[in-house]
């Protein structure tokens, strides 16, 4: 695919300035321009199959932007390895995520799909970032907090300067837009920051990105806990379903899910068990909270669980169906992700050099 990272605007400029060099007037290039599409950056952790969480969180909006954007999209291994992996179902997980990516509708005419282990700008300019980053900001992410205490036996620095990886992936391809679930939103302020910081020292470098956050499905929550958002890592099975789990065990995990007392399909404050079901069902079908009070007016609970399993796994269904021929043709993978790996490098080496120039090291 053709991911055009050349500066329009630097162009035009050249133009104004050859223009009052020679007094000529030049024809005018600015129409035959085309504005260039802004640049999508995003990651996923390979840390386990993925859920509803990823998908609607995530991986839908990654599939829509294709539409209207350049993307390039990241299996990031190498944020994994701040907690303890064992090696060979890292190095699985990770081929199963690239694999689920493609089954989820990441296009490889239209976009980058690639392994971050593959591509060596992102340590590279993670190490060059690191010396504009702020110990004190990096103790201020509640990722960190959360992670530590949950991995206490091993708060390793990686997990500290987690956020600077992620924002060397980003800033490695000037993106503009980078879309993700609302817990990562403190990541990407970071990112935007130390941009500024590295722009304001050494002259305009990097593009500062935006946070790129969907409506609906910013923050799916446990079946089983509706207070804490649903995750991969989660010891309850209950809590999450995957998006290669089948219709029997999809709709048993619904029927599961912990509600309230009350009997009211209704969006309401308090109702988290029930608010967390209608996002789920209003993403996947469009309908609005008002449309869905409507239709399961007097119907109960139960109904109304087995009617959510039951379009989630209709969903879902053919991404499995793609997932499991994707993943059992490891060659074609293969060559997927190299070719991929070479695209994201040539981008960014492009902007790592300039990174380099910028800070003065010899060429
Ligand atoms: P882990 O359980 O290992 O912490 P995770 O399930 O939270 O992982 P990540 O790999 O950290 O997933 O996140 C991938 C993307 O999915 C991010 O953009 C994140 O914001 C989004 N995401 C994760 N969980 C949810 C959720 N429950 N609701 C909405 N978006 C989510
Ligand atoms: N930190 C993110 C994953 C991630 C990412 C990125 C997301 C790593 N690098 C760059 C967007 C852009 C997470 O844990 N979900």
């Amino acid at each position: 695919m053709g991911v055009d990272l050349s500066l329009d605007k630097e162009k035009l400029e050249s133009q104004d300035n050859l223009k009052n060099k020679v007094g000529l007037e030049l024809p005018n290039i600015q129409e035959d321009i085309p504005p260039r599409k802004k640049l999508i950056f995003s990651g996923i952790q390979p840390s386990g199959t993925f859920t509803l969480g990823n998908y609607l969180g995530a991986i839908i909006n990654w599939n829509k932007l294709q539409d209207d954007y350049n993307c390039i999209y990241c299996v990031v291994d190498m944020h994994a390895i701040t907690v303890k992996q064992e090696p060979a179902k890292l190095r699985q997980n990770t081929l199963d995520a690239y694999a689920l990516l493609l089954a989820c509708g990441i296009d490889l005419e239209r976009s980058i799909l690639f392994i971050q282990s593959h591509v060596k700008t992102h340590a590279e300019l993670s190490w060059i970032l690191s010396c504009s980053t702020q110990y004190g900001e990096l103790g201020r992410m509640t990722q960190f907090k959360d992670k530590s205490q949950k991995h206490a036996d091993d708060i390793n620095a990686g997990l500290f300067t987690y956020p600077i990886l992620m924002a060397a992936d980003i800033l490695a391809y000037n993106a503009d837009l980078v879309p993700v679930g609302i817990d990562q939103k403190q990541h990407l302020e970071l990112a935007r920051n130390v941009a500024e910081r590295f722009n304001g020292r050494y002259g305009k470098t990097f593009t500062v990105p935006d946070p790129y956050i969907g409506e609906v499905g910013s923050k799916v929550m446990s079946l089983q806990e509706p207070t804490t958002k649903m995750s991969k890592s989660d010891k309850n099975a209950n809590g999450f379903v995957l998006i290669i789990d089948d219709k029997d065990t999809i709709i048993r995990k619904f029927k599961r899910a912990v509600t309230d007392s009350e009997s009211e399909i209704v969006f309401r404050e308090g109702k988290d068990g029930i608010n967390n079901l209608m996002t789920i069902y209003s993403a996947f079908t469009g309908q609005s909270f008002e449309q869905i009070v409507n239709d399961f007016n007097g119907k109960g609970y139960g109904d109304f669980k087995i009617a959510v399993g039951e379009v989630v796994a209709d969903k879902l269904f053919p991404i499995r169906e793609k997932y499991l021929q994707l993943v059992s043709d490891k060659e074609y993978l293969r060559e997927c992700y190299t070719e991929n790996a070479v695209k994201a490098l040539n981008v960014s080496q492009r902007v790592l050099s300039k990174v380099y120039r910028k800070v003065g090291f010899v060429s």
